[in-house]
Order: structure tokens, then C-alpha cells, then sequence
């Protein structure tokens, strides 16, 4: 069964949810209701990392992520924290937190790579080449997913260093992240290189603006999600263990689909 990671974004300034769920009780809710609605794992975030975003400084990210995650765990949901900060990391482990989502696989705060090794939570490396705010000069491969996975292995080598067991270790080939449009389609359609370094694969594609641009002229979020849904299940038919969305019932019933199919 593929996992299904839903996004709950505690952040005012998040081109996905236009804030709405900034307010903690919001966020809870929000949590809730995707759990509802097929997700498996509750990733929750408090500073957006999409391009061009600026970061917040980690007392805010603790403010905002800290009592989300602990009643969310507390609920007895599995709650991931979307972090690259080591002290947010320890924190919202200490609140519940199993899974910390680091999409810069501990380049961004390499005191993370301690933090997860001595809390026993899993880890999920994100593909990252640097900060949103300027990730696009460094969007540039000749075998995009041969050196996505060559450089998530530099990490997963890093993380065993730290201590970080071979199992607690999840890769992403970070969709979205120092990536254009079509180095994204390049990099999904290369899964396999990543999938063949032998741990478990995550892949986030919901909402990002390759997928927009595919469907044309500013598509709704409906429409977003109803591809999401199709990319998840292609990532899933590829080997990938989970997808990260904001809609997990459209994803929860393309994936059941497969499965049928898959089946047959
Ligand atoms: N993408 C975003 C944030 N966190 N985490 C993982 N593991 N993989 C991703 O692709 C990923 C992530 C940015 O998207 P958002 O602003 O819509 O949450």
C-alpha cells in the first residue's frame, strides 16, 4: 500500500493554501480532515519552502509547527515535520513528531543529521542544490536523474555517518526543487535511479507549477489535484513507498485503482 503524505502548512504565505490554515486550531483541523480523507502520514510545516519564498527563522517555525504536531500525534496520527532545521527538529520530535521531512537532506542545518540519529525518528533527504530563493541557477544536469541520485547517495552516506540506521532512511527526489518543468518530467520518468538505491522512495508533486503548466493556462485547483492524482499514481506504478499531496481523496482513490489494476 502506498503511503500518502497529506501537507498541512501552518504558514501565512503558502501559495497552496493562501494561509488558511495559519491558525493553529486551523492546522489541527485541516490535519484531521486529510487523515479523513486517505492520508497516512501528516506532514506538518511551518515555513514555505517553494521558490522564491523567504525563510522564517526558527522560534516562528516553532511557534507555529510545535502545538500542531503535538496534538496531531497525540490523536495518534503518524506526524511528520517538515523542517531542514535542527533545532525545529528535535522539538517537534520531542512532540511526537516520527518522520523529520528535511527537504535539503541536511545541507541547509547539518546539526539535523545528530538530531535524527539520537531521536530514532525517520528521515526523510530531500534533493536540494540550495535556498528557494535563488534555486533556479542551480537547476542545471546533464542526467538529471542520475545525479539526483548520486547526490542524495552523498547524503544517505552522510546520514549513516551520523548514525541514522539504513532503514529509517527515505529519499525524495525533490520535485520542484533547483528543477524546471521539464527537468521534473526528466527526473519522474528516472525514478528508477533513485528507486534502485534501495530505500524507500517518497515523491512530491501536488500543486507544483510543472503540473500547472501541463494542463494549460492557470488550471483551478481541482484540476491540479485531479493531476496530482495521476503523477502520484505513475510515481507509485514506478516504485515510489509514498507521495506527499494536499489532497489525499483524489490521490487515495487513483491509488486504490492502480491497485486494482495492479491486481489483475
Ligand atoms: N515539497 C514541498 C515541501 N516539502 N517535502 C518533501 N518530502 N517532498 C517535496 O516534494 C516537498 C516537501 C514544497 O511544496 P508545498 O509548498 O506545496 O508544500
Amino acid at each position: 500500500m502506498t503511503e500518502i503524505m497529506g501537507v498541512v502548512n501552518v504558514t501565512p504565505d503558502s501559495f497552496s493554501d493562501g494561509g488558511e490554515h495559519f491558525d493553529h486550531d486551523a492546522a489541527i483541523a485541516h490535519g484531521l480532515l486529510l487523515a479523513t480523507q486517505g492520508a497516512t502520514i501528516l506532514d506538518v510545516g511551518g515555513e514555505s519552502t517553494r521558490p522564491g519564498s523567504e525563510p522564517v527563522g526558527s522560534a516562528e517555525e516553532l511557534r507555529r509547527v510545535v502545538p500542531v504536531v503535538r496534538e496531531l500525534a497525540a490523536a495518534g496520527h503518524t506526524v511528520s515535520i517538515d523542517t531542514y532545521r535542527a533545532d525545529v527538529a528535535a522539538a517537534t520530535v520531542d512532540a511526537g513528531a516520527r518522520i523529520v521531512n528535511d527537504v535539503a537532506g541536511g545541507l541547509a542545518d547539518p546539526g539535523i543529521l545528530g538530531v535524527v540519529a539520537a531521536s530514532g525518528a525517520e528521515y526523510a533527504i530531500g534533493h536540494w542544490r540550495g535556498p528557494s530563493a535563488d534555486m533556479y541557477a542551480a537547476a542545471d544536469y546533464d542526467d538529471i536523474a542520475a545525479e539526483v541520485a548520486s547526490e542524495l547517495g552523498d547524503r544517505v552516506d552522510a546520514a549513516l555517518a551520523a548514525g541514522i540506521a539504513p532503514e529509517r532512511i527515505i529519499l525524495d527526489p525533490g520535485i520542484g526543487f533547483a528543477k524546471s518543468g521539464a527537468q521534473n518530467w526528466r527526473m519522474l520518468r528516472g525514478l528508477s535511479a533513485v528507486t534502485g538505491l534501495g530505500f524507500r522512495v517518497l515523491v512530491g508533486t501536488s500543486r507544483k507549477r510543472f503540473l500547472g503548466r501541463a494542463l494549460g493556462a492557470d488550471p483551478s485547483r481541482e484540476r491540479l489535484d485531479g493531476a496530482t492524482a495521476v503523477t502520484s499514481v505513475l510515481a507509485a506504478q514506478a516504485g515510489a513507498w509514498g507521495v506527499r499531496v494536499h489532497d489525499p481523496a483524489a490521490t487515495r482513490d487513483a491509488l486504490a485503482v492502480l491497485s486494482e489494476w495492479e491486481s489483475a
